[in-house]
């Protein structure tokens, strides 16, 4: 028993040492470090995703993924129709997540009429449509970024993007890449 306390005592020493217990975390448990997603990039297909038919495309010269070959792509077609693309995560109690992704936007259209809703719905916090993308969302790769804050409990989130079309009056499309899920 002398045994144990000794090495219990030691322990506790080192946590505090090292500022283990400055987050109220034991060291036992997940850092809140990395990006937790299989697939950010679709480089895997669907795979940790549920789709709508047709959504993970392979880029090629004209139109390539941000990084690496395949991206996801909404609208574009110009008929009246709507696409899903959604996922979740679990988030380690204490931990903040960071939902980053890219967007670029191809457009015939000059006002608004096709978008791209981006939502996030965490344990405790309403679901929320982050970012209502649209024609003018530009032409080259941009950054967008959606944060949950911390909770002392573990939470799930689910990311969706909710793609609107209608026909006619132009054409917009909205290419997705690199959805990264961040902890911190
Ligand atoms: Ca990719």
């Amino acid at each position: 028993m002398k045994a144990f306390v000794t090495t219990a005592w030691a322990a506790a020493l080192l946590l505090l040492a090292t500022g283990g217990l400055s987050h109220g975390r034991s060291a036992a448990e997940t850092p809140c470090t990395g990006q937790i997603h299989a697939n950010p990039g679709f480089e895997l297909g669907t795979t940790g995703w549920t789709a709508s038919p047709r959504t993970v495309v392979l880029g090629d010269v004209t139109r390539p993924a941000h990084t690496g070959l395949a991206y996801a792509t909404f609208a574009g077609l110009d008929v009246t129709r709507s696409d899903l693309l959604r996922t979740t995560v679990t988030v380690p109690a204490g931990c903040d997540l960071t939902v980053r992704f890219w967007v670029r936007t191809t457009t015939t259209e000059t006002t608004r009429s096709d978008y791209l809703n981006v939502g996030l719905a965490v344990t405790g916090i309403p679901p929320k449509t982050r970012f209502s993308l649209a024609y003018d969302g530009g032409s080259q790769w941009r950054q967008y970024s959606m944060p949950t804050g911390t909770a002392t409990t573990q939470r799930t989130a689910t990311a969706s993007f909710l793609a609107s079309e209608t026909a006619g009056n132009g054409v917009t499309s909205f290419d997705v890449d690199d959805v990264t899920f961040t902890l911190s």
